[in-house]
Protein backbone atom coordinates (compact mmCIF):
# COMPACT_ATOMS: atom_id res chain seq x y z
CA UNK A 1 0.00 0.00 0.00
CA UNK A 2 1.09 3.64 -0.83
CA UNK A 3 2.85 4.98 1.80
CA UNK A 4 0.22 8.61 1.22
CA UNK A 5 -2.93 6.48 1.15
CA UNK A 6 -5.50 7.35 4.53
CA UNK A 7 -6.35 4.97 6.81
CA UNK A 8 -9.10 2.94 5.60
CA UNK A 9 -10.98 3.71 9.05
CA UNK A 10 -11.36 7.96 7.85
CA UNK A 11 -14.57 9.53 7.04
CA UNK A 12 -15.29 13.66 6.48
CA UNK A 13 -14.39 15.99 8.82
CA UNK A 14 -16.14 19.40 9.19
CA UNK A 15 -14.35 21.16 11.36
CA UNK A 16 -16.24 23.98 13.57
CA UNK A 17 -16.16 27.75 13.73
CA UNK A 18 -14.02 27.86 16.61
CA UNK A 19 -12.04 24.87 15.51
CA UNK A 20 -11.53 27.66 12.21
CA UNK A 21 -10.57 30.35 14.23
CA UNK A 22 -7.95 28.16 16.67
CA UNK A 23 -6.26 27.98 13.11
CA UNK A 24 -6.17 31.47 12.58
CA UNK A 25 -4.94 31.84 15.89
CA UNK A 26 -2.40 29.09 15.61
CA UNK A 27 -0.87 30.84 11.78
CA UNK A 28 -0.71 34.39 13.70
CA UNK A 29 1.42 33.02 16.69
CA UNK A 30 4.06 31.27 14.18
CA UNK A 31 6.38 30.85 17.08
CA UNK A 32 6.39 27.58 19.87
CA UNK A 33 8.37 25.88 22.14
CA UNK A 34 8.44 22.01 21.99
CA UNK A 35 9.36 20.10 25.34
CA UNK A 36 10.91 16.38 25.22
CA UNK A 37 10.64 16.26 29.25
CA UNK A 38 10.50 12.47 30.78
CA UNK A 39 12.24 10.08 33.01
CA UNK A 40 15.07 9.55 29.83
CA UNK A 41 15.79 13.28 30.79
CA UNK A 42 17.71 11.55 33.68
CA UNK A 43 20.22 9.94 31.80
CA UNK A 44 21.08 12.41 29.75
CA UNK A 45 21.60 10.98 26.19
CA UNK A 46 23.82 8.22 27.08
CA UNK A 47 22.36 5.57 25.07
CA UNK A 48 24.04 3.60 21.86
CA UNK A 49 23.11 6.71 19.33
CA UNK A 50 22.82 9.62 21.85
CA UNK A 51 18.74 9.91 20.88
CA UNK A 52 17.99 10.72 24.19
CA UNK A 53 14.18 10.06 24.42
CA UNK A 54 14.85 6.48 22.78
CA UNK A 55 17.51 5.34 25.17
CA UNK A 56 14.88 2.32 26.21
CA UNK A 57 14.82 1.27 22.84
CA UNK A 58 18.85 2.04 21.44
CA UNK A 59 20.11 0.60 25.12
CA UNK A 60 17.08 -2.30 24.65
CA UNK A 61 16.09 -1.52 28.27
CA UNK A 62 13.48 -3.99 29.55
CA UNK A 63 10.41 -2.22 30.89
CA UNK A 64 10.54 -4.08 34.12
CA UNK A 65 14.44 -2.41 34.55
CA UNK A 66 13.36 1.09 33.02
CA UNK A 67 10.39 1.57 35.32
CA UNK A 68 12.74 1.86 37.89
CA UNK A 69 13.61 5.48 36.46
CA UNK A 70 10.92 6.68 37.85
CA UNK A 71 11.91 6.43 41.55
CA UNK A 72 14.51 8.18 41.18
CA UNK A 73 12.64 11.23 38.89
CA UNK A 74 12.20 14.43 41.09
CA UNK A 75 13.02 17.64 39.15
CA UNK A 76 12.34 19.69 42.54
CA UNK A 77 13.88 22.89 41.06
CA UNK A 78 11.11 22.96 38.45
CA UNK A 79 9.81 25.89 38.67
CA UNK A 80 6.71 26.63 35.73
CA UNK A 81 6.36 30.08 36.22
CA UNK A 82 10.24 30.35 35.72
CA UNK A 83 9.65 28.12 32.29
CA UNK A 84 6.57 30.62 30.74
CA UNK A 85 8.50 33.63 31.70
CA UNK A 86 11.66 32.51 29.65
CA UNK A 87 8.97 31.64 26.27
CA UNK A 88 7.26 34.20 26.69
CA UNK A 89 10.32 36.78 26.69
CA UNK A 90 11.79 34.39 23.56
CA UNK A 91 8.76 35.80 21.86
CA UNK A 92 7.27 32.68 21.95
CA UNK A 93 2.99 32.59 21.62
CA UNK A 94 2.50 28.73 22.71
CA UNK A 95 4.37 25.16 24.16
CA UNK A 96 3.79 21.74 23.56
CA UNK A 97 5.37 19.41 25.72
CA UNK A 98 5.40 15.38 26.01
CA UNK A 99 2.68 13.90 28.30
CA UNK A 100 3.62 10.65 27.24
CA UNK A 101 6.75 9.93 25.29
CA UNK A 102 7.44 6.46 23.54
CA UNK A 103 8.73 5.58 26.63
CA UNK A 104 4.78 5.34 28.33
CA UNK A 105 5.67 7.55 30.86
CA UNK A 106 2.72 10.00 31.88
CA UNK A 107 4.06 13.35 32.76
CA UNK A 108 0.68 13.87 34.08
CA UNK A 109 -1.76 12.62 36.97
CA UNK A 110 -3.12 9.66 35.65
CA UNK A 111 -6.14 7.31 36.58
CA UNK A 112 -5.66 5.00 33.50
CA UNK A 113 -2.26 3.98 34.77
CA UNK A 114 0.19 3.72 38.01
CA UNK A 115 2.79 4.76 35.98
CA UNK A 116 2.79 8.18 35.80
CA UNK A 117 4.59 10.73 37.65
CA UNK A 118 2.36 11.56 40.34
CA UNK A 119 1.74 8.01 41.55
CA UNK A 120 5.19 6.77 40.50
CA UNK A 121 7.77 9.10 41.60
CA UNK A 122 8.93 10.89 44.96
CA UNK A 123 8.14 13.96 42.84
CA UNK A 124 4.58 13.58 43.73
CA UNK A 125 3.68 16.56 41.68
CA UNK A 126 1.61 17.19 38.12
CA UNK A 127 4.08 19.12 35.99
CA UNK A 128 1.61 19.42 33.48
CA UNK A 129 -0.69 21.16 35.55
CA UNK A 130 2.02 23.37 36.82
CA UNK A 131 2.54 24.46 33.18
CA UNK A 132 -0.75 24.77 32.16
CA UNK A 133 -1.87 27.10 35.15
CA UNK A 134 1.79 29.56 34.46
CA UNK A 135 1.26 29.27 30.28
CA UNK A 136 -2.21 30.86 31.57
CA UNK A 137 -0.98 33.24 33.49
CA UNK A 138 1.84 34.34 30.89
CA UNK A 139 -0.95 34.20 27.79
CA UNK A 140 0.75 31.19 26.60
CA UNK A 141 -0.98 28.47 24.99
CA UNK A 142 -0.55 25.04 25.94
CA UNK A 143 -0.16 22.07 23.75
CA UNK A 144 0.09 18.20 24.60
CA UNK A 145 2.37 16.10 22.83
CA UNK A 146 1.23 12.34 22.73
CA UNK A 147 2.89 9.60 21.70
CA UNK A 148 0.78 6.99 20.00
CA UNK A 149 3.72 4.32 20.07
CA UNK A 150 4.30 3.25 23.49
CA UNK A 151 7.30 0.39 24.54
CA UNK A 152 5.81 -0.21 27.59
CA UNK A 153 1.93 -0.61 27.78
CA UNK A 154 1.75 -4.54 27.64
CA UNK A 155 -1.23 -4.26 25.13
CA UNK A 156 0.91 -2.49 22.46
CA UNK A 157 1.09 -5.65 20.62
CA UNK A 158 2.41 -6.63 18.05
CA UNK A 159 5.96 -5.16 18.42
CA UNK A 160 6.14 -2.51 15.43
CA UNK A 161 8.80 -1.27 13.22
CA UNK A 162 10.65 0.86 16.48
CA UNK A 163 12.59 -3.49 17.09
CA UNK A 164 12.06 -2.29 20.82
CA UNK A 165 11.49 -6.35 21.28
CA UNK A 166 13.12 -6.64 24.39
CA UNK A 167 11.13 -8.69 26.77
CA UNK A 168 7.87 -7.37 25.31
CA UNK A 169 4.87 -9.69 26.12
CA UNK A 170 4.13 -12.02 23.61
CA UNK A 171 0.39 -11.10 22.85
CA UNK A 172 -1.94 -8.31 23.83
CA UNK A 173 -4.99 -6.76 23.51
CA UNK A 174 -4.69 -3.97 20.81
CA UNK A 175 -7.95 -2.77 21.42
CA UNK A 176 -7.52 -2.14 25.09
CA UNK A 177 -4.53 -0.21 24.37
CA UNK A 178 -6.35 2.25 22.12
CA UNK A 179 -9.13 2.38 25.10
CA UNK A 180 -6.15 2.84 27.85
CA UNK A 181 -4.90 6.09 24.96
CA UNK A 182 -8.28 7.62 24.71
CA UNK A 183 -8.84 7.37 28.51
CA UNK A 184 -5.51 8.95 28.87
CA UNK A 185 -6.40 11.79 25.93
CA UNK A 186 -9.41 12.68 27.69
CA UNK A 187 -7.83 13.25 30.84
CA UNK A 188 -5.88 15.72 29.06
CA UNK A 189 -8.42 17.30 27.73
CA UNK A 190 -10.64 17.72 30.95
CA UNK A 191 -7.28 18.13 33.55
CA UNK A 192 -5.93 20.89 32.10
CA UNK A 193 -8.35 23.85 31.19
CA UNK A 194 -8.90 24.94 27.59
CA UNK A 195 -5.76 23.54 25.31
CA UNK A 196 -4.41 24.49 22.56
CA UNK A 197 -4.30 20.85 20.87
CA UNK A 198 -2.93 17.27 20.94
CA UNK A 199 0.18 16.45 18.92
CA UNK A 200 0.55 13.15 18.12
CA UNK A 201 3.68 10.73 17.57
CA UNK A 202 4.13 7.09 16.90
CA UNK A 203 1.72 6.49 14.17
CA UNK A 204 4.24 5.71 11.62
CA UNK A 205 5.45 2.53 14.61
CA UNK A 206 2.61 0.40 13.10
CA UNK A 207 1.49 2.19 9.26
CA UNK A 208 3.47 -1.22 7.91
CA UNK A 209 1.88 -3.89 9.85
CA UNK A 210 -1.43 -5.13 10.37
CA UNK A 211 -2.26 -2.52 13.08
CA UNK A 212 -2.23 0.05 10.94
CA UNK A 213 -6.02 0.45 10.38
CA UNK A 214 -6.45 -0.48 13.47
CA UNK A 215 -5.50 3.18 15.42
CA UNK A 216 -9.15 4.51 15.53
CA UNK A 217 -8.08 7.45 14.48
CA UNK A 218 -11.83 8.96 13.62
CA UNK A 219 -12.77 8.09 17.34
CA UNK A 220 -10.46 9.17 18.77
CA UNK A 221 -10.30 12.62 17.27
CA UNK A 222 -13.86 12.96 17.34
CA UNK A 223 -13.66 12.48 21.17
CA UNK A 224 -10.73 15.36 21.34
CA UNK A 225 -13.31 17.73 18.92
CA UNK A 226 -16.05 16.65 20.95
CA UNK A 227 -14.45 17.34 24.66
CA UNK A 228 -12.51 20.95 23.10
CA UNK A 229 -13.67 21.65 20.14
CA UNK A 230 -10.90 24.85 19.61
CA UNK A 231 -8.10 22.19 20.36
CA UNK A 232 -6.06 21.52 17.38
CA UNK A 233 -5.10 17.45 16.39
CA UNK A 234 -1.94 17.21 14.37
CA UNK A 235 -0.45 14.08 13.76
CA UNK A 236 3.96 13.58 12.87
CA UNK A 237 2.86 10.58 10.83
CA UNK A 238 5.07 11.93 8.06
CA UNK A 239 2.05 11.84 5.64
CA UNK A 240 -0.54 13.86 4.12
CA UNK A 241 -2.81 14.71 6.97
CA UNK A 242 -5.95 12.22 7.43
CA UNK A 243 -9.28 13.58 7.93
CA UNK A 244 -9.93 15.24 11.72
CA UNK A 245 -6.54 16.60 11.65
CA UNK A 246 -5.97 20.45 12.05
CA UNK A 247 -2.64 21.22 11.30
CA UNK A 248 0.37 19.88 9.22
CA UNK A 249 3.57 19.02 10.53
CA UNK A 250 7.37 18.93 9.04
CA UNK A 251 9.88 17.27 11.81
CA UNK A 252 13.41 19.06 11.59
CA UNK A 253 13.03 20.36 7.73
CA UNK A 254 10.98 23.26 6.21
CA UNK A 255 7.81 22.07 4.64
CA UNK A 256 8.51 21.60 1.44
CA UNK A 257 12.15 19.90 1.90
CA UNK A 258 13.00 16.51 2.82
CA UNK A 259 16.41 16.78 4.05
CA UNK A 260 15.71 14.01 6.91
CA UNK A 261 14.52 11.42 4.39
CA UNK A 262 10.94 11.34 5.80
CA UNK A 263 8.81 14.35 5.68
CA UNK A 264 7.85 13.17 1.98
CA UNK A 265 4.20 14.31 2.08
CA UNK A 266 2.99 17.05 0.00
CA UNK A 267 2.10 20.22 1.93
CA UNK A 268 -1.24 20.31 2.43
CA UNK A 269 -3.90 23.92 2.55
CA UNK A 270 -3.45 23.30 6.52
CA UNK A 271 -1.60 25.42 8.71
CA UNK A 272 1.75 24.49 8.83
CA UNK A 273 4.36 23.77 11.29
CA UNK A 274 8.22 22.80 11.88
CA UNK A 275 9.89 21.20 14.01
CA UNK A 276 13.29 21.59 15.08
CA UNK A 277 15.91 20.58 17.54
CA UNK A 278 18.45 23.39 19.20
CA UNK A 279 21.48 21.06 19.31
CA UNK A 280 21.25 17.63 17.74
CA UNK A 281 18.45 15.68 20.32
CA UNK A 282 14.96 16.75 21.73
CA UNK A 283 15.18 14.81 25.33
CA UNK A 284 18.46 16.72 27.44
CA UNK A 285 21.19 15.45 25.91
CA UNK A 286 24.42 15.92 28.06
CA UNK A 287 26.81 15.34 25.55
CA UNK A 288 25.68 16.94 22.58
CA UNK A 289 27.02 20.48 22.37
CA UNK A 290 26.55 21.02 18.88
CA UNK A 291 24.20 24.62 19.56
CA UNK A 292 22.70 25.68 16.83
CA UNK A 293 23.62 29.41 16.87
CA UNK A 294 20.96 31.90 17.42
CA UNK A 295 21.11 33.08 13.76
CA UNK A 296 20.65 29.86 12.73
CA UNK A 297 17.20 29.27 14.30
CA UNK A 298 15.94 32.95 13.72
CA UNK A 299 16.97 31.94 9.87
CA UNK A 300 14.85 28.87 10.45
CA UNK A 301 12.08 30.73 12.00
CA UNK A 302 11.97 33.51 9.32
CA UNK A 303 12.09 30.37 6.74
CA UNK A 304 9.51 28.82 8.20
CA UNK A 305 6.93 32.17 8.01
CA UNK A 306 7.91 32.78 4.11
CA UNK A 307 6.68 28.89 3.53
CA UNK A 308 4.04 29.81 5.68
CA UNK A 309 4.50 27.69 8.48
CA UNK A 310 5.00 27.87 12.83
CA UNK A 311 8.58 27.11 13.69
CA UNK A 312 7.86 24.84 16.82
CA UNK A 313 11.94 25.42 18.71
CA UNK A 314 12.54 22.30 20.89
CA UNK A 315 14.61 22.11 24.32
CA UNK A 316 15.14 19.41 26.45
CA UNK A 317 14.76 20.34 30.46
CA UNK A 318 17.55 19.06 32.67
CA UNK A 319 17.25 16.07 35.22
CA UNK A 320 16.93 18.95 38.06
CA UNK A 321 13.72 20.32 35.97
CA UNK A 322 15.79 23.57 34.98
CA UNK A 323 15.87 24.45 31.10
CA UNK A 324 19.52 24.08 29.45
CA UNK A 325 21.51 27.21 30.34
CA UNK A 326 22.86 27.03 27.04
CA UNK A 327 19.26 26.88 25.18
CA UNK A 328 17.83 30.12 27.91
CA UNK A 329 20.57 31.89 26.57
CA UNK A 330 19.49 31.33 22.86
CA UNK A 331 15.77 32.13 23.95
CA UNK A 332 16.64 35.36 25.11
CA UNK A 333 18.48 36.70 21.94
CA UNK A 334 15.56 35.54 19.65
CA UNK A 335 13.51 37.51 21.77
CA UNK A 336 15.85 40.37 21.15
CA UNK A 337 15.70 39.59 17.78
CA UNK A 338 11.74 39.29 17.46
CA UNK A 339 11.32 42.66 19.44
CA UNK A 340 12.82 44.70 17.05
CA UNK A 341 12.09 42.10 13.58
CA UNK A 342 8.71 40.52 15.23
CA UNK A 343 6.47 42.32 12.78
CA UNK A 344 7.50 40.97 9.87
CA UNK A 345 7.01 37.43 11.52
CA UNK A 346 3.72 37.35 14.01
CA UNK A 347 0.23 37.49 12.16
CA UNK A 348 1.64 37.24 8.95
CA UNK A 349 1.21 34.52 6.05
CA UNK A 350 3.71 33.42 3.31
CA UNK A 351 4.75 35.13 0.62
CA UNK A 352 3.39 36.68 -1.62
CA UNK A 353 6.65 35.58 -3.92
CA UNK A 354 7.49 31.88 -3.09
CA UNK A 355 10.91 31.44 -1.71
CA UNK A 356 13.91 32.33 -3.08
CA UNK A 357 17.90 30.90 -3.22
CA UNK A 358 18.31 34.80 -1.20
CA UNK A 359 15.45 34.52 1.33
CA UNK A 360 11.81 34.79 1.65
CA UNK A 361 8.92 36.99 1.41
CA UNK A 362 5.61 37.22 4.26
CA UNK A 363 2.61 39.76 4.25
CA UNK A 364 0.32 41.05 6.14
CA UNK A 365 -2.59 43.50 4.84
CA UNK A 366 -1.45 46.38 2.84
CA UNK A 367 2.42 45.12 3.84
CA UNK A 368 4.97 42.84 2.56
CA UNK A 369 7.69 42.04 4.35
CA UNK A 370 11.41 40.98 2.24
CA UNK A 371 14.00 38.82 4.62
CA UNK A 372 16.99 39.42 2.73
CA UNK A 373 18.74 36.34 4.08
CA UNK A 374 22.14 35.56 1.68
CA UNK A 375 22.48 38.11 -0.49
CA UNK A 376 26.47 39.87 -1.92
CA UNK A 377 26.01 42.69 -3.93
CA UNK A 378 23.89 44.40 -6.32
CA UNK A 379 19.71 45.20 -7.05
CA UNK A 380 17.61 42.61 -5.85
CA UNK A 381 14.60 42.30 -8.13
CA UNK A 382 11.50 40.64 -6.76
CA UNK A 383 8.45 39.33 -8.92
CA UNK A 384 5.78 42.04 -7.17
CA UNK A 385 3.66 43.62 -9.54
CA UNK A 386 1.67 45.77 -6.79
CA UNK A 387 2.23 49.42 -6.40
CA UNK A 388 4.64 50.12 -3.57
CA UNK A 389 4.13 53.41 -1.67
CA UNK A 390 7.30 53.05 0.89
CA UNK A 391 10.14 50.74 1.22
CA UNK A 392 12.24 50.93 4.83
CA UNK A 393 15.06 49.29 6.04
CA UNK A 394 13.66 47.78 9.42
CA UNK A 395 16.10 47.89 11.04
CA UNK A 396 16.44 51.67 11.40
CA UNK A 397 13.65 53.13 9.12
CA UNK A 398 15.94 54.54 6.24
CA UNK A 399 14.33 54.17 3.18
CA UNK A 400 15.53 52.09 0.42
CA UNK A 401 15.38 52.95 -3.04
CA UNK A 402 13.28 50.76 -5.38
CA UNK A 403 13.29 50.52 -8.99
CA UNK A 404 10.20 49.51 -10.68
CA UNK A 405 10.85 47.08 -13.49
CA UNK A 406 7.89 45.38 -16.21
CA UNK A 407 7.76 42.52 -14.59
CA UNK A 408 8.52 43.52 -10.68
CA UNK A 409 10.91 45.98 -9.00
CA UNK A 410 14.53 45.91 -7.83
CA UNK A 411 15.53 46.91 -4.44
CA UNK A 412 18.70 48.45 -3.74
CA UNK A 413 20.16 46.73 -0.60
CA UNK A 414 22.12 49.30 1.72
CA UNK A 415 26.02 47.82 0.85
CA UNK A 416 26.98 46.23 4.20
CA UNK A 417 24.38 43.76 6.32
CA UNK A 418 23.52 44.75 9.91
CA UNK A 419 26.38 44.44 12.92
CA UNK A 420 25.50 41.66 15.17
CA UNK A 421 21.97 40.57 15.01
CA UNK A 422 20.54 42.86 12.82
CA UNK A 423 23.13 41.29 9.91
CA UNK A 424 21.13 37.47 10.62
CA UNK A 425 18.41 39.25 8.35
CA UNK A 426 17.87 42.51 6.27
CA UNK A 427 14.41 42.61 6.46
CA UNK A 428 12.85 45.68 4.10
CA UNK A 429 8.98 46.52 4.39
CA UNK A 430 7.09 47.33 1.35
CA UNK A 431 4.46 49.32 2.33
CA UNK A 432 1.78 49.07 -0.91
CA UNK A 433 -0.52 50.68 -2.25
O1 LIG B 1 10.70 9.52 17.64
C1 LIG B 1 10.28 10.83 17.85
C2 LIG B 1 11.36 11.69 18.43
O2 LIG B 1 11.81 11.16 19.62
C3 LIG B 1 10.82 13.09 18.66
O3 LIG B 1 9.75 13.07 19.56
C4 LIG B 1 10.35 13.68 17.36
C5 LIG B 1 9.74 15.05 17.46
O4 LIG B 1 9.24 15.48 16.25
N1 LIG B 1 9.38 12.81 16.68
C6 LIG B 1 9.67 11.40 16.59
C7 LIG B 1 10.21 10.94 15.33
O5 LIG B 1 9.38 11.22 14.24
Amino acid sequence: RADTAPPAVAQAYAPTAENLAARQWFQDARFGIFLHWGLYSELGGAGKMGIAEWIMDENQIPARHYERLARFFNPTAFDADAWAQTFKAAGARYVVITSKHHEGFAMFASKASPYNVVDATPFHRDPLAELAAACRKAGLKLFFYYSQLDWHHPDYFPQGTTGHASERPAGGDWDRYIDFEQAQLRELLTHYGPIGGIWFDGWWDQKDTAMRDRWRLDETYRLIHSLQPAALIGNNHHQTPFPGEDFQMFERDLPGENSMGFNKAGVSALPLEMAETMNGSWGFNMIDDQYKSTATLIRSLVGAAGRNANFLMNTGPMPNGELQPENVQTLKEMGQWLKRYGESVYQTRGGPVTPRPWGVTTQAPGRVYVHVLDWKDGPLFLPLTQAVRKATLLRDGSAVPVQPRPDGLELTLPATAGEGMDGWDRVIRLDLG
